[in-house]
């Protein structure tokens, strides 16, 4: 981002046009950015709670005052017989700098023997699929799409939540490539796509599987490819010709099998193919399985050959940071409990092994908004025995139930370091202005609370920049991956956005060469066999479904997706009232075939619930939605809504097959019209 100044104050914001990823755009809420960074509703100063917690009554203190009592606390805690694991770190990805996302902050939790955090609530299901089959998350290249000829978005709504590969989407199309969008909801990526598959939710698995079935029975398959550079050819084309038939996966996923075959056969033919699979699908239960099976696709046609085929899921794990250095995990205490944090309902109650959590410190999230079972987590943090640290830049509803709330920094007034998960750069933010008011970074109030535990001076002393050196690998250069070389915070100073040293044309399994333990793309794992896995991709359905559930779905025969609003990024976005006001209101997309005989119009009040929770929104009745899915786009402040709750008061905390994954789409419920 370039930001313009004018007497010290941002006055203007706008995408670098010399950022050879972005071009220069910004996104629909990032354009608004100055709006967050000078709301009045910005957090000052430090604030201790008077009132009963949750009221939202605070008085002003001082950050001595503040920084002294969470100290105490801690050491309080940490001397009790619960000892320091009862201090439980809480963050995402408010900021995801590796600086103010990472850094201090791990070091902080770790030398002081806090319990460690498992954060799971995004992409972990997707992480651990894609690995069994292809080793580590190296994918397609991101600006590789626009030389493609066929795209698939599965579970992706590229054009909202990642538009600059939708830009290069676009491009391809340009030049004759189809857009295919598979998704039970006819989301924005959906309506500009030129074919939309609506599945049922959950069954993507066996949509791949029967793909695999044509691709294999009509002689599409890259034979050559398939015997030099896989494992488990053989037994894959046995599961899939018995198991995955036409018409078995016509009934799993509700999908005609003709439309499955044409899928399969233009796939399998109009190359290079390459398919964005996203975090939507990875949301339920099988969502593990299904991110490893549907990368096994690319292996079967043969389209890692190509630059612009394979299939793409995060380009994160191709930026070795020196995060051994940086985070210090051999602080930790061996043995440490780690708490998934997707079951924060249940550790804030006492039901993990372990000790009782007795305080809580958040930063870089709002889980009183974001996390799974809202009405449990809302209990557990009402709690009067539970000590409550928010670090925020805004009153969120996580803040409203915190002893104290520090005020923070937003991009504009820290350093930070990053790297990316859409493409492959990496690069540096300057602070553009100062901290407003008495905000201080993450990293700021960690060493202050780090001198006034008594913990070492030479951990916690070095600057910002100097914690980017070590990052980089500039303290280590010998140990540098070469990915990184050369790359110094010096340079991305002076330079800008520096790709990784990866080819021009990055085509990375153009030769085989997986980094799984065959050294081939592992159609069949060994490593899931010994997991008590099953080795061969296959279908775990959702937990909450008709055909899973009957009992449950008899009561809560609607399954609802709650993803994120374009007009907010999770939950932030959400308190700047311009984006509030175009987003509108808590809205659930239902289809007519289920409106009616609830007796619910366009625009009527609905109650969506389930046995987990209830909340309100408006009706949006259309075809937008598969029959028997609703979509409630997500994530509103539970404080700006007419019920105080959200989506996630109905979502649950069971994890998914593999990674501990947030299963926040596998959520079956009933709609209702509110009578008043
Ligand atoms: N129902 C439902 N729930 C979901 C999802 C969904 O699709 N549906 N999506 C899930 C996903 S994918 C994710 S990633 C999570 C996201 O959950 P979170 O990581 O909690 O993300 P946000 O809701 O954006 O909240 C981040 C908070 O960090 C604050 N913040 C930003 N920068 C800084 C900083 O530098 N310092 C400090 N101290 N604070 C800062 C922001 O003001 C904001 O309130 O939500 C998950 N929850
Ligand atoms: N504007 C905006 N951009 C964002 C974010 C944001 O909040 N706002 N969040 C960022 C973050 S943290 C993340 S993790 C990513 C998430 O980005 P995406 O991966 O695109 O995630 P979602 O929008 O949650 O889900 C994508 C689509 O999957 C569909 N889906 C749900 N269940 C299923 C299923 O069973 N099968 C199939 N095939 N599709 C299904 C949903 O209907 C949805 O349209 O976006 C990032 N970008
Ligand atoms: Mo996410």
């Amino acid at each position: 981002m370039l930001v313009t100044l004018d007497d010290g104050k941002a006055v203007r914001i706008r995408g670098n046009p010399e950022h050879p990823f972005t071009r220069g755009f910004l996104c629909h809420k990032v354009t608004r950015y100055l709006e967050r960074v000078y709301h009045p509703g910005r957090l000052q100063f430090p604030l201790r709670r008077i009132g009963p917690r949750g009221a939202g009554q605070f008085e002003r203190i001082s950050w001595e005052t503040a920084l002294d009592e969470i100290a105490t606390r801690f050491q309080q805690i940490a001397a009790s017989p619960e000892g320091p694991q009862a201090i439980l770190p809480y963050s995402y990805c408010g900021t995801m700098g590796r600086i103010q996302g990472e850094s201090l902050d791990r070091r902080f939790f770790h030398r002081l023997g806090a319990s460690q955090l498992d954060r799971t609530i995004c992409a972990t299901a997707g992480v651990v699929g894609y690995t069994y089959t292809m080793g580590a998350r190296i994918g397609t290249a991101p600006e590789a799409f626009g030389e493609s000829r066929y795209i698939i978005n599965w579970g992706s709504n590229t054009a909202v939540t990642n538009m600059h590969l939708w830009v290069h989407m676009h491009e391809a199309r340009k030049r004759g490539a189809k857009i295919v969008t598979i998704d039970p909801y006819r989301c924005r990526t959906a309506e500009r796509s030129d074919w939309h598959l609506m599945p049922r939710v959950g069954t993507d698995a066996a949509l791949a599987l029967g793909m695999m079935h044509v691709i294999l029975r009509d002689g599409l398959a890259d034979e050559d490819y398939l015997r030099d550079h896989t494992v488990g050819a053989e037994a894959l084309r046995e599961r899939v010709a018995k198991e995955y038939t036409l018409d078995r996966v016509s009934r799993i996923t509700g999908l005609p099998a003709g439309d499955i075959e044409r899928l399969a056969q233009e796939y399998a033919t109009q190359s290079p193919a390459a398919i964005r699979v996203n975090y939507g699908l990875q949301r339920h239960y099988g969502g593990g399985m299904a991110i490893r099976t549907i990368t096994c696709l690319p292996a079967v046609i043969g389209s890692w050959r190509h630059h612009a085929g394979g299939v793409l899921l995060s380009t994160s794990s191709l930026f070795p940071l020196n995060n051994a250095a940086l985070q210090r995990p051999d602080l930790s205490p061996p043995g440490t409990r780690i708490v998934n944090m997707n079951q924060l309902a249940e550790a804030l109650h006492g039901e993990l092994p372990g000790p009782p959590v007795k305080a809580i410190y958040v930063y870089n999230s709002n889980p009183a908004a974001v996390a799974p079972d809202q009405r449990r987590v809302i209990a557990g943090l009402k709690r009067d025995d539970l000590f409550v640290v928010v670090h925020e830049q805004f009153q969120t509803d996580t803040a409203d139930y915190a002893d104290i709330v520090l005020p923070a920094t937003t991009q504009l007034e820290h350093f930070d370091l990053h790297t990316a998960y859409g493409h492959h750069f990496v690069q540096v933010n300057e602070p553009a202005i100062a901290p407003l008011a008495e905000a201080r970074c993450n990293t700021q109030v960690f060493r202050e609370l780090a001198e006034r535990l008594g913990f070492e001076r030479e951990l916690f002393s070095p600057s910002d920049a100097d914690l980017a050196r070590v990052a980089l690998w500039e303290t280590e250069p010998d140990r540098c991956p070469e990915l990184l070389r050369g790359i110094t915070l010096g340079r991305l100073i002076a330079e800008g956005p520096v790709r990784l040293n990866l080819a021009e044309r990055f085509t990375p399994f153009a030769n085989g060469k997986f980094p799984t333990p065959s050294g081939k793309c592992e159609l069949y794992s060994e490593r899931m066999a010994r997991a008590g896995l099953d080795p061969l991709p296959t279908y775990t359905p959702p937990a909450e479904s008709m055909d899973s559930a009957p009992e449950l779905a008899a009561r809560f025969p609607l399954q609802l997706i709650s993803p994120p609003s374009p007009h907010f990024l999770n939950s932030t976005f959400v308190e700047v009232d311009s984006l509030r006001e175009a987003a509108g209101a808590p809205e659930v997309e239902i289809h007519p075939h289920d409106a009616e005989p609830r007796g619910i119009a366009d625009g009527a009040m609905v109650a969506v619930f389930n046995d987990r929770g209830r909340f309100e929104a408006v009706a949006r009745v259309g075809a937008t939605v598969r029959p028997g899915v609703t979509v409630a786009p997500s994530i509103w402040w539970s404080k700006f809504t007419q019920d105080r709750a959200n989506a996630n008061c109905t979502t649950n905390t069971r994890l998914s097959d593999l990674g501990g994954g947030a299963t926040f789409f596998d959520n079956l419920v009933e709609v209702e019209l509110i009578t008043r």
